[in-house]
């Protein structure tokens, strides 16, 4: 078995090569610091502490290239197109009636006129006395005398008496409806004039359709009026 002495040079020893390693690996360190510029891993020296004719590789970040885009391609600025402005809706539409229907000219029109009614307004006779009143009608050239069945009728002033004369007539839309209406009161010696009824209805006053009341005379000596009613038929 080895003594105690020879156990305490082992110890020594190993302590002494640990000593040694130590020293080794710190001189080398040292070395590598001072003579190559601190860089023991090779990628850490700067220019500063390069060594004269030394050479260091250094890679210099290059941030990459912004793409340059031509102006012709780079995006623009959309155009905005006004909203166009609303259009009101119109109302619902006034329905036209439809015109009544009117004959063609051409083929004219049939009317009929039919006096109805003589009112005396003065029957040229003295006092209350009636006077002898006889009517002349004509209407686009036909003629008629009322009364008919006597030479005259005898009537009082404000008197009134139904008529009842009737002409038909074809016009078409360029011609004029004629009346005319003499009226006379019979005396022994001279007739009185009782003045005319003269109308022209056109289209244009739509032939006279309808009543007409109390149209007078032009009141001569004596005065008086009718009532006739123009209608198509
Ligand atoms: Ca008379």
């Amino acid at each position: 078995m080895p003594g105690p002495g020879k156990k305490g040079n082992s110890v020594l020893r190993i302590d002494l090569i640990i000593t040694l390693f130590m020293v080794t690996f710190g001189v080398l360190w040292i070395y590598l610091y001072i003579f190559q510029g601190g860089n023991t891993t090779g990628s850490k020296n700067t220019v500063a502490n390069l060594q004269k004719q030394a050479a260091q590789p250094f890679t210099i970040p290059v941030s990459p290239v912004e793409t340059i885009v031509p102006i012709s391609t780079r995006a623009t600025t959309p155009t905005f197109t006004p909203i166009p402005t609303a259009t009101p809706v119109p109302a619902t539409p006034t329905l036209t009636p439809l015109p009544s229907a009117t004959p063609s000219p051409s083929l004219g029109s049939k009317y009929k006129v039919t006096f109805t009614r003589l009112n005396v307004i003065n029957a040229t006779e003295p006092g209350n006395d009636a006077g002898e009143v006889w009517l002349s009608f004509s209407v686009n050239g036909q003629t008629k005398r009322w009364p008919e069945s006597t030479q005259y009728m005898q009537l009082q002033t404000g008197q009134n008496s139904p008529v009842n004369v009737e002409f038909i007539v074809i016009l078409n839309a360029s011609e004029k409806l004629n009346i005319f209406v003499n009226g006379t009161e019979v005396d022994v010696a001279f007739d009185d004039p009782m003045g005319q009824i003269s109308k022209i209805y056109d289209s244009n006053s739509k032939f006279g359709l309808g009543t007409h009341f109390n149209e007078r005379s032009t009141c001569d000596k004596g005065c008086f009026s009718l009532d006739y009613i123009i209608e198509r038929i």
